[in-house]
């Protein structure tokens, strides 16, 4: 981990990170998958790298993942506990209902963290990678939606945003900063 932060909801339950997430030892961490839920690049590679062939036996068992939606498996090698697998939109200039389906991908993967009782969970930024949403707007979202989420839970602990490069890291540090 290179750079940590909490910040300051009332309770403090949203952390920022820099690092790695397959490094994370928190309850879930959520995956940016494609609809196959059978791997690909990005943190989704990471994952599976990480977590090594039994996830993606599991993976091949669900039967793939609409767009906005989450499915959830068991880490196997990763540190933490499950993988929480979401498809985030491919970014085709922002009127395609993009932002809804992000939304949804985090209110389904933090709805999924509750039902199976789970209290840390951390987000990489998705689809700011290969499916290209601007990354500022993505962030900002994610950030309004998990603030909403928490507003209305008290199961869920931590949410932590890990990033992995410097230029999100700095992005959210100032979005969380300000709002
Ligand atoms: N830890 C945390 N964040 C990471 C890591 C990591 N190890 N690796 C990359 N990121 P992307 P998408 C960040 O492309 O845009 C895959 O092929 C990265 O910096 O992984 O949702 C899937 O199979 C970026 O900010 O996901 C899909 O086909 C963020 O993760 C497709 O890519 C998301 O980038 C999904 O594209």
């Amino acid at each position: 981990m290179i750079n940590s932060s909490s910040y300051a909801m009332p309770d403090n339950r949203i952390e920022l990170i820099q690092g790695d997430i397959t490094k994370l030892a928190v309850d879930a961490i959520v995956n940016a998958a494609n609809q196959s839920l059978l791997g690909g690049g990005g943190v989704d590679g990471a994952i599976h790298r990480a977590a090594g062939p039994g996830l993606l036996e599991e993976c091949r068992s669900i039967g793939g993942c609409p767009t906005g939606e989450a499915r959830i498996t068991r880490g196997y090698n990763l540190p933490a506990k499950f993988v929480i697998h979401t498809v985030g939109p491919v970014y085709h200039g922002g009127k395609y209902g993009e932002a809804e389906k992000l939304a949804s991908c985090y209110r389904s993967s933090l709805k999924l963290a509750v039902d199976n009782g789970l209290k840390t969970i951390a987000f990489p930024n998705i689809s700011t990678g290969v499916y290209g949403y601007p990354k500022e707007e993505a962030s900002q979202l994610a950030i309004a939606v998990v603030k909403q989420f928490l507003a209305g839970d008290e199961t869920i602990e931590k949410v932590v945003f890990c990033c992995f490069d410097h230029e999100n890291y700095s992005l959210y540090h100032r979005l969380l900063s300000t709002c």
